[in-house]
């Protein structure tokens, strides 16, 4: 991808004629360490800040994509879903990036393994195979940069989930967004585990795309936030090279806590925790208090994540009945 290229002549210049019936793909759910909070273009779901996050092994979204009849059919989790949904309108708006004309309509349908109601940015897997099966569909064979790039204009986490493990966004500073793309880092960490607390499956009642765009307009904290993204992002960097766990844990939990402080701020308030969200951070606190090494971080909604590593898994299990564990490297 040269970086003189022109913003959509790529996207543009990509063929429209089928290679196989169906396009098919999978894309593993991700969750942020150091978070994507702020968009410096709506558009084209370009970030203030770089963000880095882990992957979700097989939990994420299967997707087949085949050209359909005049209008777009999405189907999720086996069924249909209305054409006015926010869902499919935001589907159809990505598939007209690469549509072969107008009045040509794709068939979608879309699975997520991901357990229901665990907060689990759906969008994140859900774009990232939808633009996965589209290369599918038809043989573009794109690099890793520019599938993130084009899952990206999906939505902004869709960028980290075309590829596996550890993977860094980083933000870049051309306003055609050529240079925004993520990365995977080369480490692995087969001991780390992340373990999905669920404390509401309640529908979050502002989106997170609402919510980081209120905050980025109306927070006096959210000035602050660039420079402590910037700086979490080196701490978890190294703490990723270095496998020192108490590092990755300490920034990635801080990081959350800031970014839900900055959306505290904001005018309106928006506060994702539940009563049962402050109750965990509290049991978790207590656990380190007692010893074992374990961190939480939060995404747009009141579940936590828990970050720890194998050897603690009894014992975060005896403590958060109904966690369920991933093993990201394993
Ligand atoms: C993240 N979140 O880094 C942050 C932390 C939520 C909290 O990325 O508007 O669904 O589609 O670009 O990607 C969720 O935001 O937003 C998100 P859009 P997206 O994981």
């Amino acid at each position: 991808l040269s970086t003189d290229e022109p913003a959509a002549a790529w996207l543009a210049g990509l063929a429209r004629e089928a290679a196989r019936p169906a396009g098919q793909a999978f894309a593993a759910a991700n969750i942020a360490l150091c978070k994507y909070w702020g968009k410096r273009d709506e558009a084209l779901n370009l970030p203030v800040t770089s963000s880095l996050s882990v992957s979700l092994g097989e939990l994420g979204t299967r997707t087949v994509v085949t050209v359909g009849e005049h209008a777009d059919a999405i189907r999720l989790n086996g069924e249909d879903v209305p054409p006015e949904a926010g869902f499919a309108r935001r589907a159809s708006r990505f598939l007209d990036l690469v549509r072969p004309a107008a009045g040509i309509g794709y068939r979608v349908d879309t699975r997520n393994a991901l357990p229901t109601g665990a907060g689990l940015a759906s969008s994140a897997s859900g774009f990232a195979a939808l633009a996965l099966a589209l290369d599918h569909l038809y043989g573009w064979e794109l690099d890793a940069r520019r599938l993130s790039i084009l899952a990206r204009l999906g939505s902004g986490s869709a960028s980290r989930s075309i590829e596996a493990g550890f993977v860094e966004w980083h933000a870049g500073t051309r306003p055609d967004g050529l240079d925004s793309f993520a990365e995977a880092l080369p480490e692995q960490w087969p001991e780390l585990r992340i373990g999905l607390l669920t404390v509401s499956a309640q529908q979050k009642a502002v989106s997170s795309r609402e919510a980081m765009q209120r905050t980025r307009l109306t927070s006096a904290l959210y000035p602050a936030w660039p420079a402590k993204a910037q700086a979490d992002l080196e701490l978890l960097r190294r703490a990723i090279r270095a496998r020192d766990f108490e590092l990755l844990g300490r920034t990635a939990e801080s990081n959350a806590l800031a970014m839900h402080a900055t959306s505290l701020a904001a005018q309106p308030p928006v506060l994702y925790w539940l009563p049962q969200t402050i109750v965990h951070m509290h049991d978790v606190w207590g656990l380190r208090e007692q010893g074992t090494p374990v961190h939480f971080t939060i995404d747009a909604g009141a579940n936590l994540k828990l970050l720890f590593l194998a050897r603690d898994a009894g014992v975060v299990a005896a403590r958060f009945p109904g966690v369920r564990v991933v093993a990201p490297f394993a």
